[in-house]
C-alpha cells in the first residue's frame, strides 16, 4: 500500500534531518565522508539518543540473521545473543534469525521486551565454504517469504563475535557496509579484492574492503545484494572458480557496483589481535577466538 502523502513528507523530513545532525567534522583523524557523500560512522559524531528517537518514531524493526552451522553452534551462538541483548538497536522491536542445522540445540536465551527469536533449520554443506557461500541464498529466501512482510531493516552478522559496546540505530541506514579492521588504512593494492578475471567477483580497483561479517540494510537493498551476489557464487561454480574470500569477494564487487549509503567505521567490528589504537575509541562489537584447528575438521 503506498504512503500517504504526509506520511512520505514524513518520512523525507526524518531521513534528512539525520544528517544533518551527524557531525562530519567532530572526528579529524578519520575519514568520515565518501566521494559519494555517504558518512562513515566513528564514535564522537553522533547523538545516540537522536537515533533512538527518530527510529522509534519512524517505526523501524529490525531482523538480525545469523547461522550457527555444525560446531559453530557450541562455540559461538550462546554469547554472540547475551551480548546482542545487551547492546544491539536497545529499544527498536527486534527478532533474531538464527539459521542451524540442529535446531533442538540452540541455546534458550531470556530476551528483552519486542525481542523474538526466531530458528529456522538449514543442511549442513560438508564444505566450510559452501556454508559461507549459501547464506546468501537462504537469506534471501527468507526475506521474500517472511522478512519483508514484518520488518523494515535486516542486518547479517557472523557468529564468531561478541557485542561490547552500543550498536544502535544509528548503524541503520538503506544499505549499510562495514569497514574490514584489517585493511581500513592500506593502500589499494594491498586490499584483498578477487584479481581473477575469470570470477564474477574480479576487481581491479575499489572503494574500501568490506567486511563480510556484517551488512545490512532496508530488506528491498538487503535482499537486491543477497541476490546479486548468490546469482555470481552460481555463475563462478558453473566456471569452476571460487573467489578468493568466498562470499565476502562478491560482496566487495557488489559495493563498488551499488554504493552503500552508510559505511560502518571498524569501531563496529574491531579484533584486538590489531593492537589498540587511537582512532578506535570504542569497541561495539569484537571478533571472538578462532579455533581453527578444532571448527575446521568436520
Ligand atoms: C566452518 C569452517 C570454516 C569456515 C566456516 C565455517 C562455518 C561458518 C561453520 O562451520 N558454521 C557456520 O555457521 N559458519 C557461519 O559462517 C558462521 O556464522 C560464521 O561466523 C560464518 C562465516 O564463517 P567464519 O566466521 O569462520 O569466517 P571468517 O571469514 O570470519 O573467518
Ligand atoms: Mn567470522
Amino acid at each position: 500500500m503506498d504512503k500517504c502523502p504526509l506520511e512520505s513528507a514524513k518520512m523525507l523530513i526524518l531521513d534528512n534531518l539525520a544528517d544533518v545532525t551527524l557531525d562530519l567534522q567532530s572526528r579529524h583523524d578519520v575519514q568520515t565522508c565518501t566521494s559519494w557523500r555517504a558518512p562513515i560512522i566513528w564514535e564522537g559524531m553522533f547523538n545516540p539518543h537522536h537515533y533512538d528517537q527518530m527510529h522509534k518514531m519512524k517505526g523501524s524493526s529490525v531482523v538480525l540473521t545469523v547461522f550457527a552451522v555444525g560446531r559453530y553452534l557450541e562455540a559461538y551462538l550462546e554469547a554472540f545473543l547475551m551480548s546482542s541483548e545487551h547492546y544491539f538497536m536497545l529499544g527498536l522491536p527486534v527478532s533474531y534469525y538464527v539459521f542451524t542445522d540442529r535446531p533442538e540445540n540452540v541455546p534458550n536465551i531470556e530476551l528483552g521486551p519486542r525481542r523474538l527469536l526466531k530458528v529456522i533449520e538449514v543442511e549442513k554443506y560438508s564444505r566450510w565454504q559452501d556454508i559461507s557461500m549459501m547464506r546468501m541464498k537462504i537469506i534471501s529466501d527468507t526475506i521474500e517469504s517472511d522478512i519483508r512482510h514484518h520488518y523494515t531493516h535486516v542486518f547479517c552478522f557472523d557468529v564468531d563475535q561478541v557485542f561490547t559496546g552500543r550498536f544502535g540505530p544509528e548503524a541503520l541506514g538503506d544499505s549499510v557496509a562495514l569497514l574490514h579492521a584489517g585493511y581500513y588504512r592500506s593502500p589499494k593494492e594491498l586490499r584483498t579484492y578477487d584479481r581473477n578475471p575469470k570470477s564474477k567477483a574480479y576487481m581491479e580497483t575499489g572503494d574500501f574492503y568490506y567486511h563480510a561479517a556484517v551488512f545490512g540494510g532496508t530488506w528491498e537493498n538487503v535482499k537486491s545484494l543477497t541476490d546479486s551476489c548468490y546469482k555470481d557464487i552460481m555463475e563462478d561454480k558453473l566456471n569452476n572458480v571460487e573467489a578468493l574470500w568466498h562470499d565476502e569477494s562478491h560482496l566487495n564487487k557488489y559495493f563498488w557496483l551499488h554504493k552503500p549509503s552508510r559505511i560502518l567505521s571498524p569501531e563496529y567490528c574491531w579484533t584486538t589481535n590489531l593492537g589498540y589504537r587511537r582512532d578506535i575509541q570504542v569497541f561495539r562489537l569484537m571478533w571472538a577466538s578462532k579455533y581453527y584447528d578444532t571448527l575446521r575438521t568436520s
